[in-house]
């Protein structure tokens, strides 16, 4: 996360690490007590056994609990080169508890309008090409950029932006690398999942997430 602030977990009670040989490598968002929500592209080339979640913690590497990975699904239509529907399911080993800090949250049916509010948080870098990332979770408030926007004029992705795509932008503010997979909520949803962007809060490249509201009939049949 660029630009953001450190937050505790109780704020952002769906979050989850997606770790693979017990390092953090991606974010999530809980859908249910054995369903997680992440990008198709943090799970190429892995299997589920190298594969844990850790859930109800503001801190990657400790508290809350871990849950492994017993099968994941990255959507069919997943391309690596477009990054079109760029999302994916993990299915747990155990059940989740739910609690002040575990929480599930809703998938959007409708994208939301441009320029509405909402947050995105991670654990990933502060800034484009860092090497090290962050202990505490982090987030930002965002503005969404509509799909139909994002591939304007204003902005220079063009073509590159699909009916699976949404963006969203604040100066300064970005999700960034280690972030992918993680949450975009606004009004209480989930909106969109980190998948890609030009750099991280570069000028008129926005951060591009996978729209939940086109890939929620998706989830809901992988669930
Ligand atoms: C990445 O490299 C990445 N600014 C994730 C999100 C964004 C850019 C890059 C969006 O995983």
């Amino acid at each position: 996360i660029v630009g953001g602030t450190a937050t505790t977990i109780s704020s952002f009670p769906w979050q989850i690490s997606l770790q693979r040989n017990g390092g953090h490598s991606c974010g999530g968002s809980i859908y249910s007590a054995r369903v997680i929500v992440t990008a198709a592209h943090c799970l190429q080339s892995v299997s589920a056994s190298s594969l844990q979640i850790r859930a109800g913690s503001s801190y990657w590497s400790s508290g809350g609990v871990v849950a492994k990975v017993s099968s994941f699904k990255n959507h069919e239509g997943y391309n690596a080169n477009t990054m079109v529907n760029d999302i994916a399911v993990l299915h747990l080993s155990s059940s989740l508890s739910f609690s002040s800090t575990i929480k599930s949250i809703s998938l959007a049916s409708s994208n939301p309008a441009n320029g509405a509010a909402a947050s995105v948080s991670g654990w990933g870098t502060e800034s484009s090409g860092s090497s090290s990332i962050p202990a505490q979770l982090r987030y930002v408030n965002v503005n969404i950029v509509s799909q139909s926007r994002c591939a304007s004029s204003s902005f220079s992705y063009g073509s590159q932006i699909k009916s699976s795509m949404i963006c969203a932008s604040a100066s300064g503010k970005d999700s960034c690398q280690g972030d992918s997979g993680g949450p975009l909520v606004s009004g209480g949803v989930l909106v969109g999942v980190v998948s890609w962007g030009y750099g991280c809060a570069a000028s008129n490249y926005p951060g591009v997430y996978a729209s939940v509201a086109d890939l929620r009939g998706w989830v809901i049949s992988n669930a």
